[in-house]
């Protein structure tokens, strides 16, 4: 009999994925490639590449090892495809193959190009997340409006995670109100696990280095874990060391703290190396024994069954267009400063080095401070949305783009949140220490030397408001400003200008 091709994409590494788990080890070819396509089709930062490489290449030499037959094209064997397509049609020859078996890849981009590609593929779901696209679909018909509270409360009567009877661990469905604590600078603090390159690794590094050099970003050091084995250690230190003051601290920025208490495993859930559920179910234990009080755990379950689930959901239900979604006509170009960490701006500097250097940025540096500046200073969303995919090494478009074109820039006009995260800089100073050693005086609204963000802030809310004014929870904020001394106003508005021009004419920040 002709064996079927299954495909395995550089972000399935799961043993039991659906397609795997349909097909028969006796007979069938997994397929696995590394594709110029896919690692072009934004300039991917290179630990992103080196990471998912090396991860592939370990994950067929695990499956070649449980029995199962596998092709696997390497970027550097001159017989590999440019795409997943043609790769799947150089061993549909090869193999006088019948069909494909795949399951469901998460980006729009791709699906498009498996359907135009001219093999007969099966397509399965993709089932390793908790809610499947139809009850995600089901639970949105009819809303006027999709909020994450109300889906999280629902994954977690579907899992029981945190959950006492039919009533929530602790009385309460969510502790975030306990979670906004700045955090002060700790001998202790700890740190994700580094995970030394083996030669596996080293081999992929080498290759990275010399494919890539136009692409983003520092390839070495290289820490990350690129196994199972690996991410579940980077796992369980997190949960020992860091879970108990996720809590507190989730909102918290430190100077020269790149991870804080955060868990570093975005990218190793968003490839496949580790499951949401069993993650969220060691938090649970943690806290049920004692180690992790119950703010900590729930925020970060919250971020997993809630936030994620949630983005995941409407990608798949706004459908192709969303990543052009432009709410606020914004079309700025985004400043150099976004590729290089070159400004004053020790919030923006501190955030952009790390993300050069670790390919990782924590959610609020992602959001109240490199997303907070490009939405106030109306940077073009695409442009934005582009940068998010390629400079984090847990960037794939269904998760990047509803927190990016929808929870940061505001661009697809509410779906993601209910108004814009747009803040000044007083909200930098609040949750950091960023603003004592920065170049820029947090405390000045306006002229020479005032952050950037305070006068940027006002000019972001009076230029949207036609499109902003009618947001009821922006109410009390358009009455300040419009009981605002004139004076201030036009100052504030002639600072804003003078950014502005800095920012078109390519000057310093
Ligand atoms: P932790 O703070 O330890 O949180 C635990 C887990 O919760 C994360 O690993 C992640 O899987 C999940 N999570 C937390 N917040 C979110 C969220 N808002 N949406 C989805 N999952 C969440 N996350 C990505 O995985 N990939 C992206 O490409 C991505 N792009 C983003 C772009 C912008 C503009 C913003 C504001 C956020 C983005 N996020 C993205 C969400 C979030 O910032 C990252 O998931 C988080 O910073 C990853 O770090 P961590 O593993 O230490 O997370
Ligand atoms: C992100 C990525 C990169 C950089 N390279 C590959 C690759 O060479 N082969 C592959 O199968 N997958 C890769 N990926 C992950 C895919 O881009 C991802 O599967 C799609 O974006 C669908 O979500």
């Amino acid at each position: 009999m002709s064996p079927r091709l299954i495909l395995v994409l550089g972000d399935q590494l799961t043993p039991d994925l659906a397609a795997l788990r349909a097909a028969d080890r006796t007979r069938d070819v997994v397929v696995m490639a590394e594709v110029a396509d896919e690692a072009n089709y934004v300039k991917h930062h290179v630990k992103k590449i080196a990471f998912l490489f090396a991860a592939m290449r370990k994950f067929a030499t695990g499956l070649e090892a449980d029995g199962w037959r596998v092709a696997y094209g390497r970027l550097d064997d001159p017989d590999t495809s440019r795409s997943i397509c043609g790769e799947l049609m150089r061993r549909n020859s090869e193999f006088d193959a019948e069909g494909v078996i795949a399951t469901e890849c998460g980006e729009w981009r791709l699906r498009q190009a498996l359907d135009d590609c001219p093999l007969t593929i099966e397509t399965l779901p993709d089932d390793r997340f908790i809610a499947t696209r139809a009850e995600f679909a089901a639970w949105a018909e009819g809303r006027k409006e999709l909020r994450m509270e109300w889906f999280y409360r629902d994954m977690r009567r579907k899992t029981g995670l945190l959950m006492d009877g039919d009533d929530p661990a602790g009385g309460k469905w969510n502790f975030d109100h306990d979670n906004r604590k700045p955090a002060d600078p700790d001998l202790f603090m700890p740190r994700p696990m580094r995970h030394e390159p083996d030669a596996i690794t080293e081999e992929v590094l080498a290759l990275v280095e010399t494919r890539f050099p136009d692409h983003f970003g520092q390839l070495r050091p290289f820490h990350f874990a690129t196994d199972t084995a690996g991410a579940k250690r980077a796992a369980s230190k997190f949960m020992r060391e860091a879970l108990p003051r996720f809590g507190d601290f989730q909102d918290a920025m430190l100077e020269g703290e790149r991870f804080l208490y955060h868990s570093v495993l975005s990218l190793y859930l968003n490839a496949g190396l580790l499951d949401s559920l069993d993650l969220c179910q060691q938090a649970e234990t943690e806290w049920r024994e004692g180690r992790a009080p119950l703010n900590a755990v729930e925020g970060f379950i919250r971020q997993i069954i809630g936030w994620r689930e949630f983005v995941r959901g409407l990608y798949d239900l706004q459908g192709p267009d969303y990543t052009s979604r432009n709410h606020l006509n914004a079309t700025r170009a985004l400043p150099d400063f976004y590729w290089n960490a070159d400004t004053d701006m020790a919030c923006m500097k501190a955030a952009i080095t790390q993300t050069i250097e670790e390919a990782y940025a924590h959610h609020i540096q992602r959001l109240m401070v490199t997303g907070n500046f490009a939405l106030l200073a109306g940077i073009d969303p695409h442009e934005v949305h582009e940068w998010y995919l390629a400079v984090y090494a847990d960037a794939y478009e269904w998760v990047e783009a509803p927190n990016t074109i929808g929870m940061s820039q505001f661009a697809d006009g509410g779906v993601v949140g209910s108004k814009p995260y747009a803040a000044s800089g007083a909200y930098v100073d609040r949750m950091s220490d960023h603003c004592a050693g920065c170049a820029y005086d947090v405390k000045r609204k306006s002229g020479e030397g005032a952050c950037p963000f305070n006068p940027l802030y006002w000019d972001f809310l009076i230029r949207n408001r036609e499109t902003l004014g009618k947001n009821a929870r922006l109410g009390r904020i358009y009455a300040n400003w419009d009981r605002m001394d004139g004076t201030k106003k036009d100052a504030a508005r002639a600072s804003a200008a003078a950014i502005l021009g800095r920012l078109d004419a390519g000057g310093r920040i």
